[in-house]
């Protein structure tokens, strides 16, 4: 078709459903320009805009809370716990099994725009380790490469992009030589976007005269973007069975672990399809999702969804009742994934988000630089997929795993305050301190019971704190020492 012709059948159906400006300033436009602008429109679910605008902009989705919500059961950390034994050894085990059969994969969503953090550039990118400031993409790198010596075999990589951060991320990896891993076991690809609406007319915003505004279309979007991309076929082709998922964020996660693909894949209970794990919420006010079951199934409710006397009720010891707070790991098997996202009438429900989004003035076609929200975005939640695995009430279901906060969540979010580099560094080294003691190195300690200094592991020295038995290393680690291992 001509681009006059395109141009007439996209603009009828943009007036259709009254969303013409987009063309408003299409014949002003440089030849290139016009061509991208109705390629970005041709990808536009346009029939589809009037119900979002509905649903999401004109109306806000009413969280329902079902009457039957209980806490999610969860296998504790300390596997001789009272409430819940299990055999911790194995499960690891099992685990241990498939990365060495290399049915196991890494996989990164890291198509976020990091905008708290306020750092330009993909969050990846961020100088993360408490000593060394490396980036974030190159500690999860370590950790590979130490798998593969540990396993002798190499788990491949999946990190999801997205449009906006795709091009400076493969970069990235490549200024950096992949950071040692081999280049044929690292993909990247690209999630979905979606249009970003005018908060109060629910006009789709322009980002400028031939583009329209768009953001990610959340974590959720990862199922549809690893059938779509090509990325499910190298799995499948690779034998690859399990994913295991985690957020760019968080220098501390262990990027597979063997005991939580053990349970994921071989617990009596485990659908085997999707699987969590959790830590126990700081305190009831907590901004993290909960695991709930919700008639009988494991679901993840948004911390804003459950009411506060629910999220403040205390078991008999004290402890709080719904305890078990996201800490966004999964491990996602790939024939789950292929399931969901090979089916036409699989979808995640969308949540909205209330943003700030720069864009052009429709009338004047000047740039505005808002200074309060003026946008809905619009985004899927991988965790949505958990209600989606099957079993539930007493048949196989979806596991939650607890796991120890000092040991893999140390997320980087803020710039200041929270879960912000400094809080990141100080866990970091809490972890290394913790991992040094039980090899029997003595850590100064303040008062307060802090490392006194900044210390940091890399993966490839040790994984876990076992692997540092036997090692050479310092007897004492005096206050004040700045110190890599
Ligand atoms: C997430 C969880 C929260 C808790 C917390 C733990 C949600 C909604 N909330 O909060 O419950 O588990 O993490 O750290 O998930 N991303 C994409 N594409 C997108 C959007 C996000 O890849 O379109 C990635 C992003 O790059 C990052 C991760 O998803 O790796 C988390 O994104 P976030 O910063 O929006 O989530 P956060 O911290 O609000």
């Amino acid at each position: 078709m001509s681009e006059s012709a395109d141009r007439a059948s996209i603009h009828r159906r943009l007036e259709a459903v009254g969303q013409g400006h987009l063309l408003k300033y299409y014949d002003l436009l440089p030849p290139g320009e016009k061509q991208t602008l109705l390629s970005q429109l041709a990808g536009l679910d346009i029939e589809g805009l009037p119900a979002l605008v509905r649903d999401y902009v004109q109306n806000k989705p009413a969280f329902v809370l079902p009457a039957d919500v209980q806490p999610a059961d969860y296998y504790p950390f300390n596997a001789d716990s009272a409430a819940r034994k299990w055999d911790k050894a194995r499960f690891r085990k099992a685990g241990e099994d498939l990365l060495r059969a290399g049915k196991v994969a890494a996989f990164v969503v890291a198509g976020g725009q990091g905008s708290r953090l306020g750092y330009e550039g993909p969050k990846g990118c961020y100088p993360a380790g408490a000593v060394t400031e490396r980036p974030l993409f190159e500690m999860f790198a370590d950790q590979l490469l130490a798998v593969k010596r540990k396993y002798g075999r190499a788990a491949p990589w999946y990190i999801m992009t997205s449009p906006l951060n795709h091009s400076a991320t493969v970069a990235f990896f490549e200024q950096h030589a992949y950071f040692g891993l081999d280049p044929k076991d690292v993909k990247f690809f690209p999630q979905g976007v979606m249009p970003s609406l005018d908060i109060k007319t629910g006009k789709v915003l322009l980002a400028a005269k031939g583009e329209i505004a768009t953001n990610p279309d959340g974590h959720g979007g990862a199922i549809k973007a690893i059938c779509v991309s090509g990325a499910l076929a190298d799995m499948k082709q690779r034998g690859v069975e399990h994913l295991s998922y985690f957020q760019v964020d968080n220098p501390t996660v262990k990027v597979v672990d063997p005991v939580f693909i053990g349970l994921h894949a071989a617990a009596p209970d485990s659908s085997a399809q999707m699987s969590s794990k959790m830590t126990p919420k700081a305190y009831p006010e907590e901004k993290v999702g909960i695991f709930c079951k919700i008639n009988g199934k494991t679901e993840v409710v948004e911390y804003s969804d459950l009411p506060m006397d629910l999220q403040r009720q205390t078991l008999p010891d004290g402890s709080l009742r719904f305890i078990a707070g996201s800490i966004a790991i999964h491990i996602i098997s790939v024939a789950f994934i292929e399931k969901l996202g090979t089916d036409p009438a699989f979808s995640l429900p969308y949540h909205r988000a209330e943003k700030k989004v720069p864009c052009i003035d429709i009338e004047t076609g000047e740039p505005i630089n808002p200074t309060t929200n003026n946008g809905v975005k619009l985004e899927r939640f991988v965790f949505d997929a958990l209600g989606m695995c099957e079993g539930g009430n007493g048949k196989k279901g979806s596991i939650v795993y607890e796991t120890d906060r000092v040991e893999e969540f140390a997320p980087i979010k803020n710039a200041e305050g929270v879960d912000s580099p400094q809080t990141s560094r100080e866990l970091q080294t809490e972890r290394a301190a913790r991992w040094l003691e039980r090899a029997g190195v003595k850590v100064a300690r303040g008062a307060d019971g802090k490392p006194q200094g900044v210390l940091e592991i890399r993966a490839t020295t040790a994984l876990e704190a076992e692997d540092l038995m036997g090692q050479k290393l310092p007897t004492e680690i005096a206050a004040g020492t700045s110190m890599v291992l």
